[in-house]
């Protein structure tokens, strides 16, 4: 009897690069790549320049490009500033339930809250902009922290005939996350490209962004996959 052909397994430390290849209905959605989330911003992401040069290039790649632009009105509840006696990176129930207390980022018409000037994406065919209701912070692109009310996102890409989200920014688990989740539950598969997001990191969130992702479905690749 012949013998089943063996599984050859390549030897350690081999690489298998894989390719994606792109439909026409992949959209690029780049999450808040603005100066405030930039080295010397007032919410530094670590490494987050380093991302911005990979964004651009994969952005080549996609014939639809989205971005989403934290956009957040002074004295925003999610600022530590606004909470007297509260510090940055504290915990508080809001109403809609617990919240994150930020340094003041991303203020309307601040230099802030502008892309990061090395940023070349001239294709972007919308600008969503997020967090502009004073009473409640909004990480994910598609619904506020309340998880109920929705920015618009959906009914748009849905309308337009996107079915695969291909998501990439600031911050990885946070932004990236939520609006990657989000996604998904809105009925798009989505991939996170890891090497073109950088991370907060606070109290092990890469961990747990990385777990849900698996339990949700949201898939990570590499931006070498494309092109
Ligand atoms: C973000 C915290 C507060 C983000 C925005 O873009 O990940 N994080 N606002
Ligand atoms: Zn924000």
């Amino acid at each position: 009897m012949p013998r089943p052909p063996r599984l050859v397994l390549p030897r350690q430390g081999t690489r298998i690069i894989l390719r994606m290849s792109l439909e026409p209905h992949d959209l690029l959605l780049v999450v808040d790549p603005q100066r405030d989330f930039c080295d010397g911003g007032s919410l530094a992401v670590p490494d987050a320049d380093a991302a911005i040069p990979v964004i651009n290039q994969l952005s080549q790649c996609f014939s639809h490009v989205v971005l989403t632009q934290d956009w957040h009105t002074p004295g925003h509840s999610s600022f530590a500033s606004t909470h007297p006696g509260r510090s940055i990176y504290e915990t508080i129930q809001a109403p809609y339930g617990p919240q994150t207390l930020w340094p003041d980022h991303c203020i309307q018409g601040t230099p802030g809250a502008e892309f990061h000037p090395g940023l070349r994406i001239t294709k972007a065919e919308l600008i969503l902009r997020k967090g502009f209701n004073p009473a409640i912070d909004s990480y994910s692109g598609f619904f506020e922290n309340d998880k109920t009310t929705p920015t618009g996102l959906a009914g748009y890409l849905r309308e337009r005939g996107f079915r695969r989200i291909f998501l990439a920014g600031l911050a990885y688990d946070y932004c990236v996350r939520f609006s990657a989740v989000d996604a998904v539950r809105s009925g798009f598969s989505a991939f996170v490209i890891e090497d073109a997001s950088r991370a907060i990191n606070f109290a092990g969130a890469v961990e747990a962004t990385n777990a849900e992702f698996a339990a949700i479905g949201v898939q990570r690749v590499s931006s070498s996959m494309f092109g």
